[in-house]
């Protein structure tokens, strides 16, 4: 069973109708001084209108280290509840029209009715994950030392069926892509053969790829380490790169911003596969250390604005053969999850509306010109720029809620799942 309390249209309007006039004179001040510098501010508000990211099911439950987990009241108890909670986050933040499912941790006993549920709650259903790095109770092969890439013929060809079960399951719900992340690797110098796991690799992924739909994509998700801690096979985005031009074009590289060595220069890594043809998409969230999974920019939010940089570029010189497809990456251990999900799908507008205001001629002239300080210049202008009223205009005039956190808090969600959602008497430890 579902939960049957959701916050109301009326909801909205009538905290919205408190809120309109100040958005109304801060938005239009901000237009004023757009203006000045050649930005209609309307362009920009339906760009952000027009923005969406995917919610990640795994993001709406409490996560946890491996050391613990911290439950949560109120939480997701299945996929359903998952589904009630993103289209709360859709609600309010109008940011986030579609869900990425994580199978077998999204299964249940009918997938229509999850899809039937989508439908009537206005969600759409993006990238459907799949997963390897763990065993299942009625697995019968483990993948304790691998899964696509493992030594014995028998677990990849269990790993492949897994992954056709995952296209299965998503044509259902009116997935178009397949993201595969696996975390083959090795813990121990010599463990394993460089290029003969990644010749696994190719194989297996070749098998899968055969029965991809036409119209779908399959993102190749790398990642440098963990849970491997040695080597991992698809490490990085040469790894990635490679191994989607061998399976040909529905194949492309997903960027999961944690999934770099610190300081990586992830916005260079995303030209690079624009260039290339073949970013997929990304995975947002932002890290301190390494695959943190904390908010999306909450450490490092200029990356997150370099990164939308390379985007926008990209557009405006029509060299975005395929829109990337958006998803959100984040595990919350120590916020609500509804709470941290509505902010972080908001900070990647907040950085997307900047992006889109940044002085393109003026940043050509400083780079031509050789003139390293005014093209940062350039860019700071931009990132420095209150870009709240227009989210907050964008959101209004979409239906959602002006501000989203104050009517979250104020409708008291949380507590009314606490009593629809009795605490599970299960803790585990780990992601989920
Ligand atoms: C991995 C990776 C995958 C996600 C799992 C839960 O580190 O980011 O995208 O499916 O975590
Ligand atoms: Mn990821
Ligand atoms: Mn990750």
């Amino acid at each position: 069973m579902t939960g049957t309390y959701r916050i109301s249209a009326s909801d909205i309007a009538d905290q919205n109708a408190k809120a309109l006039p100040a958005l109304q004179e801060d938005y239009d001040a901000l237009g004023r001084k757009l203006a000045r510098s050649g930005n209609d501010i309307e362009v920009v508000t339906k760009a952000v209108a027009g923005f969406g990211v995917a919610i990640p099911s795994w993001g709406v439950g409490t996560g946890g280290t491996r050391f613990a987990r911290f439950a949560g009241v109120g939480e997701p108890r299945n996929v359903l509840d998952k589904l009630e909670d993103c289209a709360t986050i859709q609600k309010l933040t109008r940011a986030t029209p579609t869900v990425s499912l994580h199978f077998p941790w999204d299964k249940n006993k009918d997938v229509h009715a999850v899809k039937q549920l989508g439908d009537e709650l206005g969600l759409g259903f993006d990238a459907v994950n799949s997963n390897t790095f763990q065993d299942q109770a009625e697995q019968k092969h483990s993948y304790k030392f691998g899964s696509l890439t493992h030594t014995d013929a028998a677990t990849r060809a269990q790993a492949v069926e897994h992954n056709l079960e995952c296209i299965a399951l998503g044509k259902v719900l009116g997935s178009k892509a397949l993201t595969v992340w696996i975390s083959d690797g090795s813990n121990f110098a010599g463990q394993q053969h460089f290029a003969r796991a990644l010749e696994r690799y190719i194989e297996s992924m070749k098998a899968i790829y055969a029965k991809l739909p036409d119209d779908w994509q399959v993102f190749i998700e790398h990642k440098m380490f963990e849970p491997a801690f040695y080597s991992t096979v698809i490490s990085d985005w040469g790894t990635n790169y490679w191994a989607a031009t061998q399976l040909g074009d529905k194949a492309r590289c997903l960027v999961d911003l944690g999934h770099h060595a610190p300081n990586t220069n992830i916005e260079q890594i995303v030209a690079r596969l624009i260039q290339f043809k073949k970013l997929g998409g990304f995975h947002f969230n932002d890290s301190k250390y390494g695959d943190d999974d904390l908010d999306a920019g909450s450490v490092n939010p200029f990356q997150l604005f370099l990164v939308f940089n390379e985007l926008v570029d990209a557009a405006d010189r029509g060299a975005l053969d395929v829109a990337p497809a958006y998803m959100l990456d984040q595990s919350h251990n120590v916020t609500d999850p509804v709470e941290s999900l509505m902010a972080s799908a908001m900070e990647l507008q907040r950085r997307y509306a900047q992006a889109c205001l940044i002085d393109r001629a003026r940043l050509e002239q400083a780079q031509a010109e050789n003139d390293a300080l005014m093209a940062l210049d350039t860019l700071k202008a931009a990132f420095n720029t209150d870009v709240a009223p227009i989210l907050g205009m964008a959101r209004h005039r979409g239906g959602g809620a002006i501000d989203p956190l104050g009517v979250y808090r104020w409708s008291g969600y949380r507590r009314h799942k606490a009593n629809e959602r009795p605490a599970q008497a299960k803790q585990s430890a780990g992601i989920v």
